[in-house]
């Protein structure tokens, strides 16, 4: 029986289509999609950490405002994503201890400081840049309710990048210092960006399999060079540079060719060794440990309407 509903799998996936919760699917399958989307959930819940960091700062009432939006849209991003995963056979609860006891992975990129206001802006343009790239192709991953998840989120990680191009454009054509700070945050951000996309295609573990089953479309490189080629034009519109020497482009390839990424501080950040990882994995305990009461008057909540409906 099994090997029959492995070829009616084999075929879903042969034929571009989705397959859904209900439906038979490998093991391997389910674990790689519960690795992935609890990995991606935990970086849009950590990813809130950095930028919150300026809320209480931002420059004017407009800006504040919109950064608030922003990381409101992260935590929403976090929490459909949790649900797209319990669609698998976890809890939103079993993933987060998994977070907190280290078992689980968040993204790389927000185990970094947000030194000035233009942080804000190198995020919006550059981290959001980078998980646009990423995701895009994820609105046709095989995983229905993942893809479809998919859908809002790259929507609203349009405007996020938008808005991060707009106050760095603000601050590259205002004061020298305003430059000064924009570029500086650009320095900064770019490098650790770049290695959003995972290790090189040759040290990948996973992406062979996870291509044959359509969870990935594009392999960490492509999608690495697809960035690349996109914001060299986008850094000459804001009049920055990105701090690359080796960035040239490339007519016989099409592209643009990039320097060498440094893969060691990469697998160091992983490893737990990065600026921040140790005080965003405290706030994230924390935060967690201060919601208990939340949680225990919703579910003191909801065990008296289930009460209240048998009688
Ligand atoms: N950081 O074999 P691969 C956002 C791990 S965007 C940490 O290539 P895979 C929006 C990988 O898990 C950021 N770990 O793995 C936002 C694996 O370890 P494992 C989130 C990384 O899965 C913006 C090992 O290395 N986006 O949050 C990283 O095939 C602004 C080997 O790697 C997503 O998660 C890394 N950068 O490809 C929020 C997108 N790269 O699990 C706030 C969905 C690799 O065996 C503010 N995810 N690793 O222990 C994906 O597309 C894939 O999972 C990749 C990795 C491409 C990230």
């Amino acid at each position: 029986a099994t090997r029959a509903l492995e070829e009616h799998f084999n075929r879903l996936i042969e034929a571009d289509q989705r397959v859904e919760p209900r439906d038979w699917m490998p093991e391997g399958y389910r674990k790689t999609l519960i690795r992935q989307i609890a990995q991606h959930a935990h970086s849009e819940i950590i990813g809130m950490q950095p930028e919150g960091n300026w809320i209480t700062r931002a420059p004017s009432l407009r800006r504040k405002a919109i950064l608030i939006a922003k990381v409101q849209d992260e935590a929403g991003h976090g929490l459909y994503l949790y649900s797209a995963a319990e669609t698998l056979g976890v809890s939103r609860a079993e993933l987060l201890d998994l977070l907190h006891a280290g078992k689980q992975k968040y993204s790389s990129i927000f185990n970094y400081p947000t030194l000035t206001w233009a942080d804000v802006g190198a995020i919006g343009w550059l981290v959001d840049g980078a998980a646009i790239t990423n995701q895009v192709p994820l609105c046709r991953c095989s995983y229905g309710p993942y893809a479809r998840a998919m859908v809002r989120i790259c929507k609203e990680e349009s405007f996020h990048q938008r808005q991060g191009f707009e106050i760095l454009y603000t601050l590259s054509h205002g004061t020298p210092e305003q430059k000064a700070m924009a570029q500086d945050a650009v320095n900064r951000w770019y490098w650790p960006s770049l290695m959003m996309f995972g290790p090189p295609d040759e040290e990948s573990k996973h992406s062979a399999q996870s291509m044959a089953w359509k969870i990935k479309r594009h392999s960490n490189d492509e999608l690495r060079q697809k960035f690349v080629d996109m914001i060299v034009p986008q850094a000459e519109a804001l009049g920055l540079t990105l701090p690359d020497p080796d960035l040239k482009w490339n007519p016989e390839r099409g592209h643009y060719d990039f320097g060498l990424i440094d893969w060691d501080e990469f697998y160091e950040v992983l490893k737990g060794n990065g600026p921040c990882n140790r005080q965003r994995m405290e706030h994230r305990r924390r935060a967690h440990e201060e919601g208990a009461w939340v949680r225990e008057a919703a579910l003191a909540y909801a065990r008296k309407q289930e009460e209240r409906a048998r009688k």
